[in-house]
């Protein structure tokens, strides 16, 4: 094309300036999410995933990181020390802080245990999937902690390698999840263009980083049939670490459209969640976790401010609405039935937590993790790993909540349905 016609199409469809209008507002709003993310460094305990968002961003505050850094590290020590007294696995966790040491540059003795950790943990779900078909915690985990060890120049065994990449003659292997395909894509992504350090040879053999490949097609091809015509698979929490897998395997074009839907739905306050902004803010910059293997810390930008937001006044509601809170067990029957007063702004845990208090028949249980509070057990009956069940969140019948209790917020008249379900 000659380049005055280019030219002219360009100012056609609205010129070069609004492109770079835009472009600059996108650029402020991310800024805007990047210091949003460095406030929520002050919530506890330490999120090793927010610190690697905030590691992988293009500006920086070096004293806040160093000083999160710190707390981390003693988090580590404490897990590790945890993890000794054989409890349940820590996969997932110790990668993510294996993650966060290597994004920070970081080589100590912790570091050097928490390796030899996950090495172990690693062999563990394997053998698990084995004898069980599952791992030990879950695929995600799994396939996060190979990632872990191998953005850290770790060789990895075959057999733990090979319990990610499913075999063809095995007919119903494993479905995954969006967010847990996009995990093994980044994994096996990053055992594909392994090299060995300070060498410039393949780090795996041509018939390992083949077959990696083959399996990375195949969850690609799912996830383009996953790929809805707004920019998201599964739901927009799932579309950040997909976006990340598209990113690794060269899909620029849906990438761009997916950070755009997602830029927008960030504008409406869909990710206050430290956690759910942590998995967003990368793919936003155009990084990976596969870009944390790469970095030297030598960082130029020491400039970000956090963002102190005015506390908000409460809007308050008059009127006496009520959120309707029901129980089902296993075998579908309902087992309790409520409902409450709907005052100014309650998440649903408010919900819960007045249900509790207005009748001394409701029970209810939680656990901290990274995402916030957990619903562990209702009315005294727990959900358990072992026996793979879970307490679910169910709007109406059938819609599944796609955020956690804390985090979601009953409308007036709406029916919650907790019921026991597999995993
Ligand atoms: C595996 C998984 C589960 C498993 C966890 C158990 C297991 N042994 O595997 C099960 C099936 C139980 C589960 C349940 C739910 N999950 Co889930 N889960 C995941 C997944 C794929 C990986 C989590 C993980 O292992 N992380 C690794 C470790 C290092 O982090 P961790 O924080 O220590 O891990 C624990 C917690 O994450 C916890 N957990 C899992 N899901 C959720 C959701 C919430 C809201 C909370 C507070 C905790 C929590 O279980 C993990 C293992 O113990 C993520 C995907 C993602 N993008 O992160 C979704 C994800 C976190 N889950 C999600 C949701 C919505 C739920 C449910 C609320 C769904 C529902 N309608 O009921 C429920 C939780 C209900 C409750 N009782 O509080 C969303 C959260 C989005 C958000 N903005 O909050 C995610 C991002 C998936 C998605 N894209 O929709 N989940």
């Amino acid at each position: 094309m000659q380049p005055g016609v280019l030219l002219l199409l360009m100012s056609y469809m609205g010129g070069p300036l609004l492109a770079h209008k835009l472009e600059v507002n996108h650029e402020k709003a991310i800024v805007a999410l990047n210091s949003l993310l460095l406030r929520s460094t002050r919530t506890f305990p330490a999120n090793p995933s927010v610190h690697i968002a905030l590691r992988l961003s293009e500006k920086h505050n070096l004293h806040e990181e160093q000083s999160y850094l710190r707390r981390l590290k003693t988090d580590l020590r404490r897990i590790l020390s945890r993890a000794e007294q054989g409890t349940r696995p820590f996969t997932g966790l110790v990668a993510l802080h294996l993650l966060a040491l290597r994004a920070s540059c970081q080589d100590l003795q912790e570091k050097r245990k928490a390796l030899l950790y996950l090495k172990n943990k690693l062999s563990a779900e394997r053998n698990h999937t084995i004898y069980h078909q599952v791992p030990l915690t879950n695929y995600y985990q799994y396939s996060l902690g190979v990632l872990a060890l191998c953005v850290n120049d770790i060789r990895i065994d075959h057999s733990v390698l090979s319990g990610l990449v499913p075999h063809h003659h095995h007919h119903h292997h494993h479905h995954h999840s969006a967010d847990t395909s996009a995990m093994v894509v980044l994994a096996l992504k990053c055992v594909q263009e392994s090299t060995v350090p300070g060498r410039d040879v393949w780090m795996y053999s041509t018939e390992r980083r083949l077959k990696a490949q083959q399996a990375v097609n195949k969850l690609m091809e799912k996830i383009q049939r996953w790929w809805k015509s707004n920019g998201e698979v599964g739901n927009i929490y799932s579309t950040p670490l997909v976006l990340q897998a598209l990113l690794a395997t060269g899909d620029t074009e849906r990438w761009l459209k997916g950070k755009i839907n997602l830029l927008n739905k960030s504008k409406q306050g869909a990710f206050q969640n430290p956690m759910a902004l942590s998995q967003l803010l990368p793919v936003l910059y155009r990084k990976t976790y596969l870009d944390i293997g790469q970095m030297d810390c030598r960082s130029k930008s020491d400039e970000l401010r956090r963002v102190d937001l005015e506390p908000q006044e409460p809007e308050t509601s008059s009127q006496s609405e009520f959120v309707y809170v029901s129980v089902k067990g296993k075998n579908l029957v309902t087992t309790y039935t409520t409902r409450v007063p709907l005052l100014n702004q309650m998440s649903l845990l408010d919900v819960l937590q007045a249900a509790r208090r207005n009748d001394t028949n409701f029970n209810f249980e939680t656990e901290q993790t990274l995402w916030g509070p957990f619903l562990t057990s209702v009315n005294h009956v727990p959900g358990q790993d072992n026996t793979k069940t879970y307490w679910r969140l169910i709007s109406g019948a059938h819609a599944p909540l796609i955020e956690g209790i804390q985090d979601y917020f009953p409308e007036p008249g709406e029916h919650i349905l907790l019921q026991l379900s597999s995993f």
